[in-house]
């Protein structure tokens, strides 16, 4: 494969929106302008509807936390085989809203789910896929949450208690001191400063993995 695969992650309100569009920016500028735009879960038709009842449910019938995670793995592979992989030897550079660190943080931390169940399922579906860069946005749960709820109506996940947010929070900063593709931005600083850090970031890893 050609291209690399640059994942944003964050609680709710972390800013990913903005760094998406800062990740976009500093690539141009470095001239690596083909890029592909993913969201997780869902950018697939099929992933899409499974986003649509993982956010909102369906006729009231309780998801049960299991269903919960074997559709976001189901939307996440629909995603990787029919549009990253085919991006990504195609050359272009892919920069993914969430991916697989989402489910580690939210249903295995958040929900606790069995680790191993987890890792299993895991491996099975992804194999050793996984992004080249991870820009993990990190919030306390408190500020992140109080940036997402003044949006206005909240979805399933977000509608979860302080403590699953704290336990998801709790799982990203363990996660990441455990994977050296896996970087952190202070995300409690104003909108020009966490550009600023991503830039920084961005562009230390582009002169040593891509040479710019
Ligand atoms: N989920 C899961 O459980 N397991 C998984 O495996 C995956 C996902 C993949 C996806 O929902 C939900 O699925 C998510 C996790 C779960 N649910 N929850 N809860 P989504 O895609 O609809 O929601 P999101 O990913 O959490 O996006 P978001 O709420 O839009 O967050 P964001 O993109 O990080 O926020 P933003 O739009 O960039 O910024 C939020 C606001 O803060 C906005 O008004 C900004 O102007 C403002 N902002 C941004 N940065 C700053 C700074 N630095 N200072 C001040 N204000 C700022």
């Amino acid at each position: 494969m050609t291209g690399k695969f640059i994942a944003i992650e964050g609680l709710e309100g972390a800013g990913k929106t903005t760094a998406i569009n800062t990740v976009a920016r500093i690539l141009n500028q470095h001239d690596i302008g083909d890029l592909q735009f993913t969201r997780e879960p869902g950018g697939t038709p099929i992933a899409e509807a499974l986003r649509n009842i993982i956010k909102n449910g369906l006729d009231n019938e309780p998801l049960t936390d299991k269903a919960e995670l074997l559709m976001l793995y189901a939307a996440r592979i629909q995603l990787i085989d029919n549009v990253i992989k085919p991006a990504l030897h195609a050359g272009k550079w892919v920069i993914g809203d969430r991916h697989d660190l989402s489910t580690q943080a939210y249903q295995g931390g958040g929900r606790q789910l069995d680790k191993v169940f987890m890792m299993t399922l895991k491996e099975q579906v992804l194999g050793d896929f996984k992004p080249d860069l991870t820009l993990y946005l990190d919030i306390d749960p408190e500020s992140g949450l109080w940036r997402a709820r003044s949006r206005g109506d909240l979805d399933r996940i977000e509608q979860q208690s302080l403590p699953f947010f704290k336990r998801v929070h709790q799982r990203y900063l363990e996660l990441a001191k455990q994977d050296e593709t896996i970087r952190v931005v202070d995300a409690t600083k104003s909108i020009d400063n966490v550009a600023e850090q991503i830039e920084q970031i961005l562009i230390d890893w582009l002169t040593k993995q891509v040479n710019i």
